[in-house]
Formats: structure tokens, C-alpha cells, sequence
């Protein structure tokens, strides 16, 4: 009672939560991020919500999330490693077909984990209680896509995503989830 409020304190929510801030932060340990899109076919599906839900039940911090239609430009740009492959084209005509759900999670170990959650490219070849074990059945409709290291996380948070986009909140279950 006696205790003076003063500042930000006295604006609601910040008692309890940090307002959400933009920086950069490291790129290791619980600091991790990922880049994870749940491609057209996952959106017309209706899997959005079983996905994130997955990824925030998990104990993964949601860092950025956009529902887009993407130009077949950023998609040739996002796959270049994949342009001599027989089924590219394809491939940029199905991304780009309808909207998509593009995401940054972050957490330890969050590249290499989503992979796991993910399941192999192959639905066939995923175990169940993976996301492509569980959902889908041919590779070229594999309904998600997950950064396939730490490196290709930076490059592709960095096509989908400006800086501004990337926010730094304080997670009240972090306690609950790091020792
Ligand atoms: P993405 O990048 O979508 O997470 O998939 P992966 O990292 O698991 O696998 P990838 O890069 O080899 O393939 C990219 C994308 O292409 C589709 N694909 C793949 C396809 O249509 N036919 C194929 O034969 C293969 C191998 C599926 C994922």
C-alpha cells in the first residue's frame, strides 16, 4: 500500500509483463530461433492451430507470425538451393497458390527440435506424433516447412521477416521451462 507506483507501473499490464521490445538478440542457447511455415495446403486444411499450438505447448516462445500470400519471386529466393531439382517448379507454383502462416519460434535447441516435431520430408518416412507423421501423406503436400540448421534460420528469418517484426517479450513460464 505504502509503495510508490511510478512509471510504466502505472500503465495495466506492465506490472505483470515487459512490454514487448525490439533488439538483437544472440542467436544461441535459449536465445535459438527458427524460421517454420505452415505451407498452403496445411492453412486450407485448418491444421494452423493444432501447428502452433504444438510449438507453444512444447515450451517454444513465439518471436514473429504473419499470414501471407507469397510472391513466387520470394519463394525462388527461399528454395534457390533447390532450383535444379526435378520438382522446383512445381514446388514455387503450390507455395505460392494460397495464403501461408510464416513464423519465428525460439527457444534451446529450436532448430534442430522443430525438425523432430516436424518429421521427415517424406510423410511416409515420419514417425507418428510428428506434425507430417499425423497430417499428411504425399511429400509434395507435406504441409510445413522448418529451417534445416542455424544458418539457414538467419537467412530465411531474414527473407520473411524485417527486424522490426522480431519481438523480444519476456515469457512468464520461461522459469518454468529453463533451470
Ligand atoms: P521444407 O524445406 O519444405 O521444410 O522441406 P525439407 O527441408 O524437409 O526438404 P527439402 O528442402 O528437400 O524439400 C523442400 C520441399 O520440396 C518438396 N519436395 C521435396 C517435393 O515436392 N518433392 C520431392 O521429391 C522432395 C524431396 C517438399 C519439401
Amino acid at each position: 500500500m505504502g509503495s510508490k507506483r511510478t512509471g510504466a507501473d502505472q500503465h495495466g499490464p506492465n506490472l505483470w509483463t515487459k512490454q514487448a521490445r525490439i533488439e538483437e538478440d544472440g542467436w544461441t542457447g535459449p536465445n535459438e530461433r527458427t524460421f517454420i511455415a505452415i505451407k498452403p495446403d496445411g492453412v486450407q486444411r485448418k491444421l494452423v492451430g493444432e501447428i502452433i499450438g504444438r510449438f507453444e505447448r512444447k515450451g517454444f516462445r513465439l518471436v514473429a507470425l504473419k499470414f501471407l500470400q507469397a510472391s513466387e519471386e520470394q519463394l525462388m529466393e527461399h528454395y534457390i538451393d533447390l532450383r535444379n531439382k526435378p520438382f522446383y517448379g512445381g514446388l514455387i507454383k503450390y507455395m505460392s497458390s494460397g495464403p501461408i502462416v510464416a513464423m519465428v519460434w525460439q527457444g534451446l535447441d529450436v532448430v534442430k527440435t522443430a525438425r523432430k516435431m516436424l518429421g521427415e520430408t517424406n510423410p511416409a518416412d515420419s514417425m507418428p506424433g510428428t506434425i507430417r507423421g499425423d497430417y499428411c501423406v504425399e511429400v509434395s503436400r507435406n504441409v510445413i516447412h522448418g529451417s534445416d540448421s542455424v544458418e539457414s534460420a538467419q537467412k530465411e528469418i531474414a527473407l520473411w521477416f524485417r527486424q522490426h517484426e522480431l519481438l523480444c517479450w519476456e515469457d512468464n513460464s520461461d522459469r518454468w521451462i529453463y533451470e
